[in-house]
């Protein structure tokens, strides 16, 4: 579909599509309760704003790449239909390849509220065929404003259960990493991916001084993520997730991976987010019967503390 035609069928007050970085094409929402931008590759929400905040919720790197079958450095990553490396190929791309396929917009409307609601359909095509050879439908909705919830959809069209790992990588936009902490996973049993996969225990909130890659799992607890020196905090709130994942990759992970930017205080791009990430992976994938769906569903927001 043009640029055109998805304003003349989509088009709402507050709503409208645009050409972005890469030639991609962008939802660009703008209503009371906030500003968003989503990119049709990946239905990625790129960046979240509330009217009430001064810095944006949701951040994005000033050097994230843009283009066709490129990840996009921050936003909302949707990693589907497997979270991190591939269970056996090794040549499959990191968190599944929705976040670099086409998605179509099926739906929009303005809610009563005032906010507004897009949808979107991944559009299989041979190559995610052939890497996830299942009859389902991917759906992701977001519904933009004061919050922001992102609901993914996954429906089992075939005739025997299918099994699938996903996640809102989403990246915040927090003062400095130094300072915040997140809260909610007291007590929580997790993976530790940058301590050789061992099994470790929350103990009291979590604070950052290094690399932290983290799969907590077994656990639907809302997340905050507290910050000084914004002066906010960060709700995180999910249904249908068992897994929250904790990640910051500290300077020389991120200067390896090379699209942090220099940040707002030229400390480093890394400095100023952390990635809450709400899912089901490890031993939390989902298995969707033949016929059923199954929706992992978060609802962010940001209150003064
Ligand atoms: O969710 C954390 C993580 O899996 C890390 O291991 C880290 O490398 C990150 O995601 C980013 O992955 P990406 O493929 O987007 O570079």
């Amino acid at each position: 579909m043009t640029i055109a035609d998805l304003n003349s069928q989509y088009g709402q007050p507050g709503l409208s599509f645009v050409e972005g970085g890469g030639g991609l094409t962008f939802a660009e929402i703008d209503n009371a309760g906030g500003h968003a931008r989503i990119c049709l590759q990946g239905a990625h929400i790129v960046s979240w704003t509330p009217k009430s905040q001064a810095e944006p919720v949701v951040w994005v790197s000033d050097m994230a790449k843009y283009g066709l079958g490129k990840s996009i450095r921050g936003g909302v990553p949707v990693c589907w239909p497997w979270f991190g490396p591939h269970a056996t190929e090794q040549g499959f791309p990191g968190h599944g390849f929705a976040r670099t396929t086409m998605w179509q917009v099926t739906g929009s409307e303005t809610l009563a509220n005032g906010d507004t609601r897009v949808k979107f359909m991944l559009m299989p095509n041979d190559q995610t065929h052939s890497q996830f050879p299942k009859a389902c439908r991917a759906e992701l909705i977001a519904t933009v404003g004061a919050t922001l919830q992102v609901e993914l959809v996954t429906t089992n069209l075939d005739n025997e259960a299918i099994e699938i790992g996903e996640a809102l990588h989403t990246y915040f936009r927090i003062g400095d990493i130094g300072t915040a902490t997140v809260t909610g996973l007291e007590n929580t049993g997790y993976v530790d991916k940058a301590d050789g996969g061992q099994h470790k225990t929350q103990s009291g909130a979590i604070a950052f001084s290094g690399e932290v890659d983290r799969v907590y799992v077994g656990t639907a607890a809302e997340c905050v993520i507290v910050d000084p020196d914004l002066k906010r905090r960060i709700r995180v709130a999910k249904t249908g997730s068992r897994s929250t994942v904790v990640w910051t990759p500290w300077i020389e992970k991120a200067e390896k991976m090379g699209d942090f930017g220099p940040g707002r205080n030229n400390q480093g791009g890394w400095r100023e987010m952390v990635c809450v990430e709400s899912g089901n992976a490890l031993d939390d994938v989902v298995s969707i019967p033949a016929g059923e769906s199954h929706t992992l569903s978060v609802v962010y927001s940001a209150e003064p503390m």
